[in-house]
This record gives C-alpha cells, structure tokens and sequence, in this order.
C-alpha cells in the first residue's frame, strides 16, 4: 500500500501499475526497463508539461480531428498506464484503437483487447497482416486501423515503425519523453511530455479544436523546433542544478 503522502506517489503508483500489469500479461517486461528511462527523461524535464510540448499537444489533436481516419496504437506499457485516458481521447477524437505490440504474442493482443474493451474503449479487431513493411512483429497490423490510417498516433514507440509509417505517407505523431530517441527525431511531431499527462490535454484540446487540412497542417509542423525546446528546458534545469 503506498501512503499518499509519499513525495513520490504518482511515480510509485504508476510503478505499481505496470508491475501488476507485467504479472497480468499486459506489459512486457522489457517494459519496465522502457518506463525506466521514461522517468529519468521526466526528472530532466521537470515532471511538468512545458509550454512547448501544450502547443505540441494542440497541434496533435487538431491533427487527430482533422484526420479522415486517425488510428491510436496502443501497447503494453500504454495500456497499463493510462487506458482511461485512451477511452476519453477516443471520444473526443471519434479515432480508431489498434492493440499494436512490438513483443508481439497473439495471447498478449487478446488480452490487452479484453482490458481495453472492459475500461470502455472500442478495440478494432481482426486479422492482423504484414502491411507495414518491417521484419519484425510491428509490421503485422490491421487492414481497417493502422495500414488504412492517414494519421498516427503511437505513443512510447520504437524508432523503426515510426520510420517505416512515414515511408507509406503516413502522418506520425508520438509521445516519447526522451528528445533524443530515433522515434523522437522520425515522427511528424512528436510530444516530449509523460503519457498521462499528455493524453488528457490533448483530449481537452480535441474539444475546443477547429479542423484544417491535416496534409497542410504536418507540412507546416518544425518537429526539430520542439525538440530542441524539449533539450533547452532539460538543459536548464541541469545548469540550474549547478548552481
Ligand atoms: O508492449 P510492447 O510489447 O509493444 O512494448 C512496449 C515498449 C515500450 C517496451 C516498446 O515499445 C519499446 O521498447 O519502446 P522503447 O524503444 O523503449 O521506447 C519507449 C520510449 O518511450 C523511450 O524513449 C522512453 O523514454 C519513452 N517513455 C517511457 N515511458 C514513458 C515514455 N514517454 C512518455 N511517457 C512515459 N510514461
């Protein structure tokens, strides 16, 4: 039981989090080591969201109402931390959700499905082919979802299906603390920001947000300007750290 008061409650909550959701074959366990470095990138950045990765965060939702059929990817690590959030974005969004595993095992899609569909969230479903052109278990996805998708959003991905969505024209957006990740660098726009706090703003946003035309809009995205933003304010805090 973890007291409330504890300084660290939200960070030890969400630990516990993905340590039951490992033992329930949600998270991989190549997962923890991933939220691991998660949280180290969040301590460089304050644990806040900055005021570069709020705009990053409206861009992403006028992106995602704007799309024709906008697709979140969700895995392991996701699922586990922040399902409720994924249910109100797709509400907002009106997006469709693909379970999307890099250690992929068909057990692991089902029961990630089952727990998504149980917190509210409408999973698509089917047969799963190799569309995305990648060796690997990310290049199996859905007709219907991932492979017919004009916009992307994957959080807390790996660089190479990031690379390989926006080889098939695809409009890439990630949340990804760390700015220095390929996944940071090859995305459309990329959310330096923690996952439960980028869902809700982005959600909050979807609400107020005025569609455009998502091509027009991605081409005048400087993805390289947030994440030198993201490395400025970690920068900061470090040289504040000094003196
Ligand atoms: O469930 P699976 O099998 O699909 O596997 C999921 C993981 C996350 C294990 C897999 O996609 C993976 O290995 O990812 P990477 O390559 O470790 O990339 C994850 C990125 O997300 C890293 O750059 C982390 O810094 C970042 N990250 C981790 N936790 C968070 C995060 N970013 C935002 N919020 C977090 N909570």
């Amino acid at each position: 039981m973890i007291p409330a008061d504890h300084p660290r409650y939200r960070s030890l909550v969400a630990r516990e989090r993905l340590a039951d959701a490992a033992r329930d074959g949600i998270a991989s366990l190549e997962g923890l080591t991933a939220h691991g470095r998660g949280e180290a990138f969040d301590y460089l950045i304050g644990e806040r969201t900055t005021p570069s990765a709020a705009e990053a965060e409206e861009l992403a939702a006028r992106l995602l109402i704007s799309a024709r059929r906008p697709v979140i990817s969700v895995n392991g690590n996701t699922a586990a931390l922040a399902a409720p959030a994924i249910r109100d974005l797709q509400e907002a969004s009106g997006a469709a959700v693909e379970v999307n595993l890099f250690h992929r095992t068909d057990e692991r899609i089902q029961r990630i499905s089952a727990y998504l569909s149980g917190q509210g969230i409408v999973v698509l479903s089917g047969e799963y082919e190799r569309l995305v052109p990648l060796s690997h278990g990310r290049g199996l996805c859905l007709p219907e979802g991932i492979a017919a998708a004009d916009v992307v959003l994957v959080p807390l991905e790996d660089g190479d299906r990031c690379e390989a969505l926006r080889r098939m024209g695809k409009i890439v957006i990630t949340i990804d603390l760390n700015p220095l990740s390929r996944t940071a660098r090859m995305a459309t726009l990329t959310i330096v920001d923690e996952l439960t706090r980028a869902l809700p703003a982005m959600t909050e946003a979807c609400w107020s947000a005025t569609p455009g035309d998502p091509e027009e809009m991605a081409l005048l995205i400087d993805n390289t300007k947030f994440l030198r933003e993201a490395k400025e304010a970690m920068r900061r805090r470090l040289t504040d750290a000094l003196d």
